[in-house]
């Protein structure tokens, strides 16, 4: 592809204004020059997944919830071309921060260290290589995620899911596997467990069915379809509320290290589950626990907690109430739980079940154009994020508070797993600039941190970046 053919494919992505000198045009260009150094000229095909940003809906998903995410124009992009043998060499546009990984496709790909970006990599190639059910060609490709275009590593914008989209999709395309968009994102959900968190399916669903313009309110809840094994998500696009911009701004505290609280606060969920259950045997998931669903008022739910929930449990005390059997059995050793975590399921659940209800509401507070009442929302989620999942810091507070203290500022709030990380707000347009640059000063003098952020322009989901793009 000539910087012609590139720029025509990369415009109905991108925007033709991200393209030009400097843009997208240079990055795609330069990972391109980067490929052929290491790996010699000749066909190559290009692909893309981007991170996100979730508007609200934070641990619900993997508790069957609702989620409203919306991609990002911030991507991993895999410059990529198949081999004769099933190796896979990765290089990376920044070989500093992400060294050179070289494996073998199989059905079971050693894993590299926690922590290693190529276990993204290998995860996809495996799942892959699972469903297919036959050998696999391998690739030689060169990832280019670095600033501006990339997404931030670590900082809850699901660069890691991206990495683990984009490496499917190219791998499976490299060995001529059509997968329907739903079986991409079932399958690349899967394959993110193998870097050893039990996450949900959000991020990658968002970064292969997101839409321009438009966030996605996901019911995570998976239901049979018509064919025997067929799955269906209930999903519907929202239009962003016009008028408005949607900024992220990074507190800078990386959240890497804190894997394990995922997996802590995954487990508590299932424990809520097990003792709600008896009461309410219909009971699957924390999503099943809603006014509507138990024909209670949301009062009642919140008595039922108390009544049913304890503040705090251990192992022994579930194995004393006989409940280490199935369906809890084998969670502790899968999820790698320490004998002594102590498990706070009361205020985890009411998170969960309160997080739920504000997707809801939010989804009606913006199809009535009430986007204050939106804001609202927002902010009593980054409330109940940190103080019943317990899933904030200092930091990302500082941050979310300079937020909503700004003129023009709707509301503010934690977005990702947490513990770290950026927050999401929501801006009165023309505002979005000014803000930025107050919020960021102020949070730079507040903490000593680093402050950067941007406003989000939003992106279609993963794809192949190819030169009939061009042509529609
Ligand atoms: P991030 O912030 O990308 O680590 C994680 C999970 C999501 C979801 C959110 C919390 C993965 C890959 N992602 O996102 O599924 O549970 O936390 O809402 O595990």
């Amino acid at each position: 592809m000539n910087d012609e053919m590139l720029a025509r494919a990369l415009a109905p992505i991108y925007g033709e204004r991200s393209v030009g000198r400097g843009g997208q045009l240079a990055r795609y260009s330069g990972a391109l020059a980067a490929f052929s150094t290491r790996f010699g000229q000749g066909a190559v095909r290009l692909f893309r997944a981007p991170g996100r940003v979730n508007l609200i809906g934070e641990h619900t998903d993997y508790n069957h919830g609702y989620v409203m995410p919306m991609a990002l124009d911030k991507d991993i992009a895999l410059v990529a071309r198949p081999r004769a043998d099933a190796i896979v060499n990765l290089r990376n546009i920044d070989p500093e921060r992400f060294p050179a990984r070289t494996f073998v496709i199989s059905a079971e790909i050693p894993r590299s260290p926690l922590g290693d970006w190529g276990n993204y990599v290998k995860g996809a190639a495996q799942a892959l290589r699972q469903a297919a059910g036959r050998e696999l060609c391998g690739a030689d490709i060169l990832a280019s995620g670095q600033a501006p275009w990339g997404v931030p590593a670590a900082a809850g914008l699901s660069s890691s899911s991206a990495l683990t989209v984009v490496a499917a999709l190219t791998l499976a395309a490299l060995n001529g596997i059509d997968l329907p968009k739903l079986a991409l994102a079932r399958l690349c959900s899967e394959a993110e467990w193998y870097v050893g968190t039990r996450g949900g399916i959000m991020d990658q669903f968002i970064s292969i069915l997101a839409e321009r313009d438009r966030a996605l309110l996901l019911d995570c809840r998976p239901r049979p379809g018509d064919l025997p094994g067929e799955v269906h998500y209930a999903m519907r696009q929202v239009p962003l509320p016009a008028g408005y911009r949607v900024l992220v701004l990074n507190s800078a505290v990386r959240r890497e290290k804190t894997k394990s609280l995922y997996n802590v606060r995954v487990a508590e969920c299932r424990i809520g589950v097990a003792l709600l259950k008896r009461r309410y045997p219909g009971i699957t998931h924390l999503r099943d626990v809603s006014a509507e669903a138990l024909g209670l008022s949301d009062a009642h739910v919140l008595a039922l907690l108390e009544d049913m929930l304890p503040e705090q449990t251990t192992r022994d005390d579930l194995r004393s109430a006989g409940l280490l059997d199935e369906p809890l059995g084998a969670m502790f050793a899968d999820y790698g739980l320490s004998d002594d975590q102590v498990y706070r399921v009361r205020r985890r659940c009411r998170h969960v079940i309160t997080e739920n209800a504000r997707v809801l509401a939010s989804e009606l507070a913006l199809s009535a154009g009430d986007v204050l009442r939106f804001g609202r929302l927002m902010n009593d989620s980054h409330f109940s994020m940190s103080r019943d999942y317990e899933a904030g810091c200092r930091e990302v507070d500082v941050l979310a508070d300079l937020c909503r203290e700004s003129a023009g500022v709707l509301g503010a709030r934690v977005t990702g797993a947490g513990w770290g990380g950026c927050v999401v707000a929501l801006v009165q347009d023309g505002c979005e600039v000014g803000v930025l640059e107050q919020v960021t000063r102020q949070y730079v003098a507040a903490t000593g941190l680093p402050g950067e952020g941007f406003v989000c322009a939003s992106a279609p989901g993963a794809s192949e970046v190819r030169s009939e793009n061009a042509e529609g």
